[in-house]
């Protein structure tokens, strides 16, 4: 482990441009220093992250990890939550992950996402009218708080069957657990009430089913197997997490991909160009998931020549992956809807643990995006684009906030 030079990433994302740089100029398989001095691979190209995430070696079940094993990382690392998140279609594999994942997959398939387009055209007419309010008379607002991040929080708890009334309260956890400015003991106390909040949620629907997806996975038999409460639990802290803070990203930085880009804009709101191409290119771009944790070797594995050792811990840098050369051509690093498409990015991963939620996020983001534009032809951002910053937590690619102009 301690033959390559390593790449310690600065907890707060001051340079998140610059560090997929690096990533992308290095090999296909790196050594990186997660916060906390924790040493991971990481994969950075293209086609060694396809192949490696269809090896049945490497797997998500912490028990794995050689530094886990070794009390070396405990439960006061700060990016432990990311990891040892409970027991989930997230963090199992083989037949069991099947077992944990087929029903919510079944659900969100595109074609049973379609249904859910009326709930996701009136969230976002709704959002529309409160980002009007906020920004008349020509003052700055920020386009994350008031319109891409309660977009998504509203379509899956309305998937889910998650209380609005507890949108304020997630949000509030939310953005504390994905901070690395929060003290890990504020932390771990953030994680026990999302906890208290799905368990609680789960045991409300044992006992009175409602006709969301939750019930669903309660009543689910799986082939005379049902979900132990603990997996419901599970999966449903993974759809919440992952339905909304990915697709926050995505709807924020292909604003700020158009907006900063006015003629591919224009060619856009033409119809030259389908918002489909908007949302792809920005996924490619600008991966919602900067660099994925972890799966761990079962045994060693040589990748060309480059071992990673039974017990060590992968990441999966799709921010990197997105910029490959070999993959989608020279100036990957830039934003530009008019390449040729199709465009073959894998930000929603690739094998057995693929976004189940893909459909759903690119129906959002394909909904909420023409709406915008539509309502306020004269959109502009409220700051230099080099004034943006990231959340200052390195799993997530996503901006702290997005203020904009709306005429
Ligand atoms: C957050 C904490 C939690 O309660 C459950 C999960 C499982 C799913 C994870 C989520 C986590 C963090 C964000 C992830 C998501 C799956 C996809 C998403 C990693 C650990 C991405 O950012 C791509």
């Amino acid at each position: 482990m301690s033959r390559c030079p390593v790449l310690a990433l600065d907890p707060l994302v001051r340079d998140r441009i610059g560090e997929t740089r690096r990533l992308v100029e290095g090999p296909p398989l790196t050594r990186i220093e997660l916060p906390g001095e924790v040493p991971v691979w990481t994969v950075t190209k293209h086609a060694e992250a396809r192949r490696l995430l269809t090896d049945p070696r490497l797997v998500k079940d912490i028990n794995r990890w050689d530094l886990w094993q070794r009390g070396v990382v405990t439960r006061q690392w700060p990016l432990i939550g990311m990891v040892d998140a409970g027991r989930s279609m997230f963090t199992v594999d083989g037949a069991e992950h099947r077992r944990l994942r087929t029903k919510t997959a079944q659900a969100i398939t595109a074609r049973r996402v379609e249904s859910m387009r009326p709930v996701i055209e009136s969230i976002t007419r709704r959002l529309l009218d409160a980002l009007a309010a906020e920004g008349k008379d020509g003052s700055p607002v920020d386009l994350k708080a008031v319109f891409a991040l309660p977009l998504p929080m509203a379509v899956v708890s309305e998937l889910m069957g998650v209380d609005p009334a507890e949108h304020p309260r997630l949000h509030r956890l939310y953005k504390a657990f994905f901070s690395m400015l929060t003290p890990q003991d504020e932390r771990l106390a953030v994680i026990a009430e999302l906890d208290e909040i799905f368990v609680a949620m789960v045991a409300a629907r044992k006992a009175a089913p409602g006709d969301d997806l939750t019930s669903a996975l309660i009543l689910a038999d799986e082939g005379g197997e049902p979900l132990t409460d603990e997996e419901v639990v599970g999966n449903l802290k993974a759809m919440v997490a992952a339905g909304h803070e990915t697709t926050i990203s995505l709807i924020c930085h292909a604003v700020r991909g158009l907006l900063n880009a006015p003629d591919q804009l224009a060619r856009v709101r033409a119809g030259e160009i389908p918002w489909e191409t908007v949302v792809e290119e920005t996924l490619r771009w600008s991966s919602p998931a900067t660099h994925l944790l972890l799966r761990f070797a079962t045994e060693d594995i040589d990748v060309d020549g480059t071992v990673i050792a039974k017990g060590e811990g992968l990441a999966i840098s799709y921010s990197a992956i997105g910029w490959d050369p070999e993959q989608h051509g020279e100036n990957a690093d830039r934003f530009d809807v008019t390449r040729p498409t199709p465009i073959r990015h894998i930000s929603f991963g690739h094998g057995p643990h693929i976004c189940p939620g893909a459909s759903l996020s690119r129906l959002e983001a394909r909904i909420a995006l023409p709406a915008l534009f539509a309502r306020f032809p004269r959109l502009s951002l409220a700051v230099d684009d080099s004034e943006l910053r990231n959340l200052p937590i390195v799993t997530q690619n996503d901006l702290a906030e997005l203020p904009v102009r709306l005429a």
